[in-house]
């Protein structure tokens, strides 16, 4: 039996790749395990059923077998660890790319996270306009430091690596931002990950759930 992951029937990103299952889905296609997906609504993802795979609700889940694992990054760390491809043999470069897995996911996010919040939720406040400025700001110290690091490398550190496609998948958060493109190695970067044909296939797919969720 395939796993079987859990993805919005309708996702609001509007087939954009932005939710969550969509680094995962990218990491079962750069392994080439084939997949099942299970779409459902944000009433199901309430429903005793659903809380039993994760406790707060959430898309994605992974399934396989006995096991069940939530967050998207652990899942990812499954897929990595138990196929070939997304993790280097090296120990020490293995632990070197977990690192980048937890650095995308702990220390770059979240700023860009705060941004989206801001747009979303906060954009009618009365401190929006003044805070925007301070959130885009705390959003570069990241970028900086990471375009810094890349340098003229296709990927953070050799062979793209599990690190590489979290870094990927939070750095798109930031399209239509404009904060990308003023780091022109970084948005090379996302495009070169947006090129590899495994994400091609991932995002081919949940754009087709969109669709098909849209009759
Ligand atoms: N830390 C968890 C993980 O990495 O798996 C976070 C999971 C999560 O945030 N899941 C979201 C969810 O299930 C969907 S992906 N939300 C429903 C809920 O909490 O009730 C987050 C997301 C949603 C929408 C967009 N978008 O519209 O662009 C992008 C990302």
């Amino acid at each position: 039996m395939n796993p079987t992951i859990t993805a919005f029937e309708q996702s609001p990103d509007r087939g954009r790749g932005l939710a969550r299952d969509m680094p995962v889905r990218w990491a079962l296609e750069e392994v080439g395990q084939p997949y099942s997906v299970r779409l459902i609504s944000f009433g199901t993802m309430r429903e005793p059923a659903h809380l039993a795979l994760h406790p707060f609700g959430q898309i994605p889940t992974y399934e396989d077998g006995d096991l069940v694992v939530f967050e998207s990054g652990a899942i990812v760390f499954h897929v990595a660890q138990s196929h070939a491809g997304l993790l280097p043999q090296d120990a020490n470069a293995r632990t070197r790319a977990v690192t980048w897995m937890f650095s995308a996911l702990s220390t770059v996010e979240p700023p860009i996270l705060e941004l989206q919040t801001l747009a979303v939720v906060e954009r009618d406040k009365p401190w929006y306009e003044a805070r925007l400025p301070l959130v885009e700001n705390g959003i570069r110290k990241r970028l900086g430091a990471l375009s810094a690091r890349l340098g003229d490398a296709n990927w953070l550190d050799g062979a793209f690596s599990a690190g590489d496609l979290l870094m990927v998948a939070v750095l798109r958060r930031l399209a239509g931002s404009g904060l990308l493109n003023e780091y022109p190695n970084l948005a090379a970067y996302v495009a070169r990950g947006e090129a590899r044909p495994a994400f091609r296939r991932a995002f081919a797919a949940q754009l087709a759930a969109f669709a098909a969720s849209t009759g």
